[in-house]
């Protein structure tokens, strides 16, 4: 039990060791004063802290200060004030809402406030002065756009109106470009003199800080909400309905393509509440007073979203719908305004998200954001109940490393932009006999476009979300059996066969001669062997005859018979009588030998066969002269035979006494003369 805990848990040491440590929430914090409606609408950074403004409990302010580096909270400043729009510069935080803007120590000791004749929307500094924009309603439907620069007291220095038209002018969003120290004012001219007739067009002003119109520039549409600012001073503009990237000196440039798509990113029901909600505050114009300005501004809370600029991205937080609740989202658009990555960054079931209208901040490390999410409460949901929800998020995107063949390959995870993956393919990978995978290409996919390689070490700086796929061919491998080395040598064709591939296999010849490991172009007989092509077996059964076969497809490894009949040559040499049984035999049999006769009578000489010369162990002699000589190799039998002379010496005896004989007879005949 213990032994399989720990298996368990080095398995999951090993999985979790693939992963690049560089997620993108880097933390996430809740913040739920009171049981009603609480709600985070602006963050704003100055060294190791992060500012958080907005409400608690419906009405009453709220800032938050936390450790930007643990989003632990550090301070609390509650009071009066609605406050949606913060800046902090020169050691003071400035916050703005309503028509009050306030200023407070970094420690959160208020400093001092002024209440203003216009409702503040956004403030913007350039580290010396404040620039605020928002909008005031001159009489009847007639607002104005209000610029106003202001020192860091709050004492106005100067202050820019811009009212084009006797309807409605709002301005919703201010900054300061980094590239050219210009103001840029971002908001819409909306004519409602009739409710068939109403009219709205998205609107950017460039002035330079002593406030002097530079230029006027119409953005399409929808209404311009708010403007940031990449660091070669290009603008990207959040429209209602789109992200725009404007040139320095104005020009659009590029447009998100698919815009921002209602449902998407505007979550339909709040988008049709914002509707309905300008069109009642066309009607009951007439009953605003400043109070009411700023529940105008704090309830129209867009669902579009904040976002902001980092290292060549705009980063918007903005929502998803998911089963008809709105989650938190991160949606990153590359410089050409190409969305190539979304993010869900929170969601709990029943609780809907969102993020106010406006920007984010970044440290150039790290992003910080703040909104809110809410749930139901009370009898059949009248109640809202809602919190703050803070994050610090590092960007990075997803590397996902896939194979088709059975192979980990380490290397995915999250990289942050720019970061340099390195990933090492293994050429073959082994799986079951047979079964192997060959490399041939990396697939690199990307939002916007895609291309292969066929190196298998892969080195690229991350810019995008990739699918990283190693492609392997599936390969079987075919194999034939032949009955030795030598015969097998003769097979062409045998290998790896990419899956579905036809393989021709092939024998050069049907009839081979051989002695030992060499082939042989003709055979002279003795220690000869040959081997007649037989035809090609699989699991026993005759597949073809001919010398060549052809497998199509080749889908699993293979195991052919190259089946040979294999014979040797077996020779006998005698230098008498005669034999029989030389010839070709198949190996494994046994050839008879037998000489015709094993006397031979030659005259006064018999030749006596005495034995074989070449018997191995396995032979068997039959009787004299005849024996069975196992042929598992090329056989040679020389007959030795003995000279038998017991005649030639009878017969020398017998002449040797007649010649005895003889002479005697010759001696007895002179010593008897007179016998005459
Ligand atoms: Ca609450
Ligand atoms: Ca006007």
């Amino acid at each position: 039990m213990k032994l399989h805990w720990l298996v368990a848990l080095a398995t999951i040491v090993l999985a979790s060791s693939f992963l690049v440590q560089a997620q993108p929430v880097v933390w996430r914090v809740f913040s739920d004063p009171s049981p009603s409606i609480d709600k985070a609408l602006c963050t704003c950074l100055s060294g190791d802290n992060v500012y958080v403004i907005g409400v608690e409990n419906g009405s009453t302010g709220r800032i938050e200060v936390r450790d930007k580096n643990t989003g632990n909270l550090i301070k609390v400043w509650r009071g009066k004030g609605e406050f949606y729009t913060c800046t902090v510069t020169g050691g003071t935080l400035y916050v703005g809402g309503g028509n009050v803007l306030a200023t407070f120590s970094l420690e959160l000791y208020e400093k001092g406030r002024v209440k203003l004749d216009y409702a503040v929307m956004q403030v913007a500094t350039d580290g010396e002065y404040l620039y605020i924009a928002g909008w005031k309603r001159l009489r009847g439907n007639d607002t104005a756009w209000v610029i106003e620069k202001r020192d860091p007291a709050l004492k106005l220095v100067k202050r820019y109106l811009y009212n084009p038209s006797i309807g409605d002018e709002w301005a919703w969003g201010v900054g300061v470009n980094p590239a050219t120290g210009e103001l840029w004012v971002v908001g819409e001219l909306y004519n409602a003199s009739s409710k068939r007739l109403a009219a709205r067009e998205g609107r950017a002003l460039i002035l330079n800080r002593e406030l002097e119109l530079q230029r006027e520039l119409k953005i399409g549409g929808e209404a311009a909400l708010a403007v940031a600012f990449d660091e070669n001073g290009s603008a990207y503009i959040l429209t209602a309905g789109d992200i725009l990237k404007l040139s320095k000196a104005g020009e659009v440039q590029v447009a998100s393509s698919e815009g921002l798509r209602p449902g998407w990113l505007l979550q339909p029901e709040r988008f049709f509440n914002y509707i309905l909600f300008r069109d009642l505050a066309e009607v009951s114009y007439s009953f605003f007073d400043d109070d009411d300005l700023y529940n105008f501004t704090n309830r129209a809370d867009f669902p579009l979203g904040c976002g902001i600029t980092l290292q060549g991205y705009f980063y918007l937080f903005s929502g998803e719908l998911v089963d008809n609740r709105s989650n938190h989202a991160l949606y990153v658009y590359d410089e050409n305004l190409k969305n190539i990555f979304s993010f869900t960054l929170g969601g709990e079931a029943e609780r809907d998200y969102e993020f106010p209208t406006g920007l984010a901040v970044t440290d150039g490390l790290n992003l910080y954001v703040a909104g809110s999410d809410c749930a139901k409460q009370g009898r059949e949901g009248a109640k809202y109940d809602c919190r703050w929800v803070v994050y610090a998020l590092r960007p990075a995107f997803p590397v996902n490393v896939t194979s088709n063949a059975p192979v980990r390959l380490a290397g995915a995870g999250w990289y942050s932009p720019r970061e340099t993956v390195r990933i090492t393919a293994p050429l073959t990978v082994e799986a079951l006999p047979g079964v192997r995978y060959v490399f041939r290409m990396w697939k690199v996919e990307k939002p916007t476009w895609s291309a292969s390689q066929v190196n298998p070490s892969l080195e690229f700086a991350v810019d995008a979300p990739a699918n990283l796929t190693a492609v392997y061919a599936r390969q079987y491998r075919v194999e034939v059996v032949s009955p030795s080395a030598l015969l097998r040598s003769l097979v062409r064709g045998e290998g790896w066969y990419d899956e579905g591939a036809m393989a021709t296999l092939g024998i050069r010849s049907a009839e081979v001669y051989f002695s030992g490991n060499t082939t042989l172009d003709f055979c002279t007989n003795s220690g000869c062997s040959r081997a007649l092509f037989e035809g090609w077996y699989k699991d026993g059964k005759l597949l073809s005859n001919d010398l060549s076969i052809v497998i199509l497809p080749v889908n699993e490894p293979m195991e052919l018979e190259a089946r040979w009949r294999v014979q040797h040559y077996v020779s006998v040499i005698t230098v008498h009588s005669s034999a029989v049984g030389e010839g070709w035999y198949d190996n494994g049999s046994y050839a008879t030998v037998k000489l015709a006769t094993t006397d031979v009578d030659a005259g006064l000489v018999t030749h006596r066969f005495e034995r074989w010369e070449g018997l191995e162990a396995g032979d068997i002699i039959v009787e004299r002269g005849t024996v069975k000589v196992l042929v598992n190799k090329p056989r040679s039998l020389v007959a030795v035979w003995r000279e038998d002379y017991t005649r030639a010496y009878l017969l020398l005896g017998l002449l040797l006494a007649v010649i005895a004989v003889a002479v005697f007879a010759v001696k007895a005949r002179k010593r008897a003369p007179g016998a005459r």
